[in-house]
């Protein structure tokens, strides 16, 4: 008698859980694309396309390995359009002894596994997710005992745990950060390597089709598909990261130029994300890279840390907040997204140049995403759940549990502060000092108020202002709050009223 193995779009790993002593020879698997999935956030067309390739090529790798797979296609006459559906027809077929998952990443999936056991009749055993470092039960219990959830110290622990960039007990180079030495401005580089791009084979050709086909009014184009879809393309392009853009990594992580979206970024979350790559064992890469004089350790920390810190400590958050945490709106932030963050026309040549490539690439670096349309988004008082549906739609790498968190808790502060001890507010000083943007832009930088002012510097005073009851006894805003406070009557004057004409044209639709 058989074990039913399902495993979902984000699972394509042989070191999945739910694998662990699987039997080709009595096994069978289960795998489907289903209506459900393809249509719960509006997916950017090369995210689905990146998932569906990289599923049906995990399949051919589980049949050559000898499994039987059952592989259920989009079009499949007999698509039932859920995953539920797909186990119930499966269970019907092959009446298996019992059914074997790891669990999903998504608290709305996870919620759709539990009544399977009744709902078939049959043994479910439902795995925890080993490719984190920390269980959700191990994040809990650190969470007990604090005040003040703060990363750092979370990824200390993590340090510790994995041993990565250690010296005994010591972190290598007598610090556990080393982003003073970050946080530069770049400047455009034609001789900046290129990441790698993968043309696509006639399975990824035959995926792009039915993208197109299926999904005509999504988001993007397929013609530029150029993601791995194997664990071996994937391996190829976290190579070509540690050897080309590890190295000046640290120095332009937050850096934007609008000739160059990808600068030295390592464009790998959506291969970690749907099991392609394993993050320890990309963070060990980075290691060697530092101990063989590779990569010095300011870029070599940083990266480190974006995965065993920050990618481990926001999946703790999603599940120690969920369900609910999606609705945290501290602001009462009502407005509807304009409809440039579908086209990326407006005149913020900030907000065009991310969003414009948002659209090609289904990409946008970390500082894109938070210090531009994530800012621009709170200063400007987005619903922030509007805002979570976008992100969750339009970039490559979103899944909830990890896009939730950075959009909600980071970049929004909608959880009042639950996770970031002040919100990621900026005005237009901050791009032009990261980015190349406002060279170019209609508005003036320099501007603070008027119809030509940066549209940001008004927006930030009025949000700060807006939102006094909810910050001002923030005490890492003390200082804004008292520049305010010794600001001319006529100066905040005109900063409420430019924002107010800014956000009045923004409610009647007009271009801004
Ligand atoms: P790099 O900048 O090269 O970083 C290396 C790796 O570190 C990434 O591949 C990723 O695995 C990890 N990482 C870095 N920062 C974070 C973070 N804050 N949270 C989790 N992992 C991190 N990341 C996603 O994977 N999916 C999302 O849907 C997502 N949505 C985001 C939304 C907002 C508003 C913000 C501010 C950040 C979001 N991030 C998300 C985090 C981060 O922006 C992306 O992981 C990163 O841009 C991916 O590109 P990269 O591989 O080139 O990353
Ligand atoms: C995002 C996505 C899409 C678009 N389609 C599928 C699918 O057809 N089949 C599948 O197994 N997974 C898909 N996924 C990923 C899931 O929506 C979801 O993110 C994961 O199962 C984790 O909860
Ligand atoms: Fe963005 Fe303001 Fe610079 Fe224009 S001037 S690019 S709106 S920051």
């Amino acid at each position: 008698v058989r074990n039913l193995i399902f495993i979902l779009g984000d699972q394509l790993t042989w070191s999945l859980s739910s694998l662990e002593a699987a039997d080709p020879g009595r096994d069978i698997i289960l795998m489907c694309e289903v209506i459900e999935e393809a249509t719960y956030a509006h997916h950017h067309k090369l995210k689905m396309a990146l998932i569906f390739s990289a599923m049906r090529h995990f399949a051919i790798e589980l049949r050559e390995k000898g499994f039987d797979v059952r592989y259920v296609h989009l079009d499949d006459v007999d698509n039932t359009g859920s995953f539920t559906g797909e186990l119930a027809r499966t269970v019907a077929a092959i009446s298996p002894k019992r059914i074997i998952v790891t669990e999903a990443s998504e608290w709305r999936v996870l919620q759709a596994m539990k009544p399977w056991k009744s709902a078939f009749g049959l043994p479910v055993e439902i795995r925890p997710d080993t490719r984190f470092l920390v269980s959700k039960q191990d994040f809990q219990t650190w969470t007990q005992s604090r005040r003040a959830l703060t990363m750092e110290y979370f990824y200390r622990d993590m340090r510790r745990r994995t041993g990565l960039l250690m010296n005994g007990k010591d972190p290598e180079g007598g610090r556990w950060n080393f982003d003073a030495d970050n946080r530069k401005p770049a400047q455009a580089d034609l001789f900046r390597p290129t990441h790698p791009r993968f043309p696509p084979d006639a399975v990824t050709r035959d995926v792009l089709d039915l993208v197109e086909r299926r999904f005509p009014r999504n988001m993007g184009s397929t013609a530029q598909f150029s993601f791995a879809v194997t664990r071996s393309d994937a391996q190829k392009a976290a190579d070509a990261f540690v050897r080309d853009f590890l190295p000046d990594f640290g120095k332009t992580q937050d850096a934007m130029l609008k000739e160059e979206p990808f600068l030295n970024h390592a464009l790998l979350s959506f291969y970690i994300n749907i099991g392609l790559l394993d993050p320890l064992e990309i963070c060990r890469m980075g290691e060697r890279a530092y101990r063989e004089g590779h990569a010095p350790l300011n870029s070599v920390e940083g990266f480190i840390r974006q995965i065993i810190g920050w990618r481990e400590y926001i999946r703790g958050i999603y599940w120690l907040k969920m369900p609910g945490y999606e609705k945290s709106n501290i602001f009462e932030a009502k407005r509807p997204l304009p409809d440039f963050f579908w086209t990326g026309e407006t005149d913020m040549a900030c907000v065009s140049s991310v969003i414009t490539q948002t659209i090609k690439h289904a990409y946008a670096h970390h500082i894109q995403r938070l210090m531009v349309v994530g800012n621009f988004s709170m200063l400007a008082g987005l619903d922030p759940y509007a805002v979570h549906e976008w992100y969750l739609a339009v970039y490559a790498d979103a899944f909830e549990w990890v896009e939730l968190p950075n959009v909600i808790g980071m970049s929004q502060f909608a959880d009042g502060g639950f996770m970031s001890s002040k919100p990621y507010a900026a005005s237009g000083a901050y791009i032009a000092r990261m980015s190349n943007y406002c060279g170019g832009c209609r508005y003036d930088v320099s501007k603070k108020s008027g119809k030509d002012a940066c549209p940001f510097n008004a927006l930030y005073w009025d949000f700060i202002v807006r939102n006094a009851d909810s910050l001002s006894k923030n005490h890492r805003l003390a200082q804004i709050y008292s520049s305010w406070g010794r600001m001319s009557l006529e100066k905040r004057k005109a900063y409420r009223n430019s924002a107010s004409k800014f956000l009045q044209k923004l409610d009647d639709g007009e271009r801004v």
